[in-house]
């Protein structure tokens, strides 16, 4: 649900301890609780750190997900690869790797109204790059003023050339179910993840206790799916996810898998709604520019979305969420796929 051609972009706003030439770093220590009491105040709801080693099983299901081109036309992603598995290459002297959440969730209405789109719960509010961003700055803050001494960050949130919730599943913050998602013990998938590699010292968490449970025999989420599109537990076929192919834009939409959107205008939850870990911890953000109130809401109107005059009037309905995403081609596009699932229905 990312891209990386903004990457550059994103880097040039990195915060990064200017100018230290690396042997001469002090080593700084903080403890694991500071730690997370700055994550809280700074806004973040769960908070994980781990050490910055390579994680050769992931490593070879990332590798073996594009061998088999599940990652479609995202080419972005089959980019940096050395610096995808290794932390020290994107940081070289890091000895922490912090992993932050943030509760997104909001609930469904009963039943898509006629006429209308449903939008996927993380797209409802504000963009949440921008968000997550003031609130690493602020934690960012807050470390420099916790710690003395000459120290370095790196920090991302989707963008990055990082494997996120490998690196959250080894810090605690949960494990990784069959629909691919990390499963956090307190607000279960709904949540966002970003990190910050630092050569601060910080006491590891241990991979979770799993105490909420793994998935077992459940299969609810592969069975839910509508295209079919979790082909083994964790692994994702980008290709046909309704989230990539409505939010990535790809050239085509083979109308069998059109078919199967339903309402769906951006993103999808499906593999989420259903699954049991989240329905007994879903509970609402507390972060209101998540809120659908605060961006295009819980659905879009599909003949307001396919009247739209021209770019402008795109960016009108759009700007500042992650709806801009596919462009206005894009967008119209599965407003039309919807139209046509609802008279067909
Ligand atoms: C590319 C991408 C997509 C693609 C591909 C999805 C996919 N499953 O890979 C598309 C566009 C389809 C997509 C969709 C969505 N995405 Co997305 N996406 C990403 C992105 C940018 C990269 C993920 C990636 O590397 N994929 C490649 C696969 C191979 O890696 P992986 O999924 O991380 O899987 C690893 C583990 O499972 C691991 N693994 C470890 N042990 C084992 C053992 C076995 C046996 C196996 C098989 C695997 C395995 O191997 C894999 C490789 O390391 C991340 C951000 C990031 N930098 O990580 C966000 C991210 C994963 N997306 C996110 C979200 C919210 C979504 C959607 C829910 C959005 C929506 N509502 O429509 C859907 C969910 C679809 C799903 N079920 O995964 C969140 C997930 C948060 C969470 N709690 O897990 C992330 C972390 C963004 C963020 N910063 O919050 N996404
Ligand atoms: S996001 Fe939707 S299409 Fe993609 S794997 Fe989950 S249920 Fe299937
Ligand atoms: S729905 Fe079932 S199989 Fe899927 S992630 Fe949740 S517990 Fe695991």
């Amino acid at each position: 649900m990312s891209s990386e051609n903004n990457y550059v972009g994103f880097l040039s706003i990195i915060f990064f301890g200017i100018g230290t030439p690396t042997n001469y770093i002090n080593s700084m220590i903080l403890t694991n609780t500071k730690l997370k009491e700055l994550a809280q105040l700074a806004g973040f709801d769960i908070c994980g750190v781990t050490t910055p080693d390579r994680l050769p099983e992931s490593e070879k299901q990332f590798t073996k997900w594009l061998e088999n081109s599940y990652h479609g036309q995202m080419e972005w992603i089959a980019k940096n690869q050395s610096r995808r598995f290794d932390p020290k290459e994107l940081l070289e002297s890091v000895k922490s790797v912090i992993i932050l959440g943030i509760n997104y969730y909001q609930p469904n209405s009963e039943s898509v109204p006629k006429g209308k789109g449903l939008v996927s719960r993380y797209a409802r509010g504000k963009d949440y790059h921008k968000i997550i961003r003031k609130k690493s700055e602020g934690l960012l803050y807050r470390l420099d003023k916790e710690i003395s001494g000459d120290h370095q960050h790196k920090w991302w949130v989707d963008y990055g050339p990082f494997l996120e919730r490998p690196y959250a599943e080894k810090a605690g913050l949960g494990y990784i179910g069959k629909n691919g998602m990390l499963i956090s013990k307190q607000f279960g998938s709904w949540v966002f993840l970003s990190e910050i590699l630092t050569t601060i010292e910080i006491e590891p968490d241990q991979p979770t206790d799993l105490e909420h449970g793994k998935c077992g025999s459940c299969r609810l989420c592969i069975d839910a799916c509508p295209t079919d599109a979790i082909v083994s537990p964790r692994v994702v076929d980008s290709n046909k996810c309704i989230s990539y192919l409505t939010i990535e834009r790809p050239a085509t939409i083979p109308d069998k898998l059109a078919s199967k959107f339903g309402a769906m205008v951006f993103g999808c939850d499906g593999c989420q709604d259903v699954c049991p870990h989240n329905l007994s911890r879903q509970l609402s953000t507390t972060h209101k520019e998540f809120d659908y109130k605060n961006g295009v809401g819980e659905f879009l109107d599909l003949k307001e979305v396919l009247n739209l005059k021209d770019r402008e009037a795109f960016l009108k309905l759009t700007a500042g969420t992650p709806l801009t995403r596919p462009k206005e081609d894009g967008l119209k596009r599965n407003c039309t796929i919807a139209l046509k699932n609802e008279v067909e229905k």
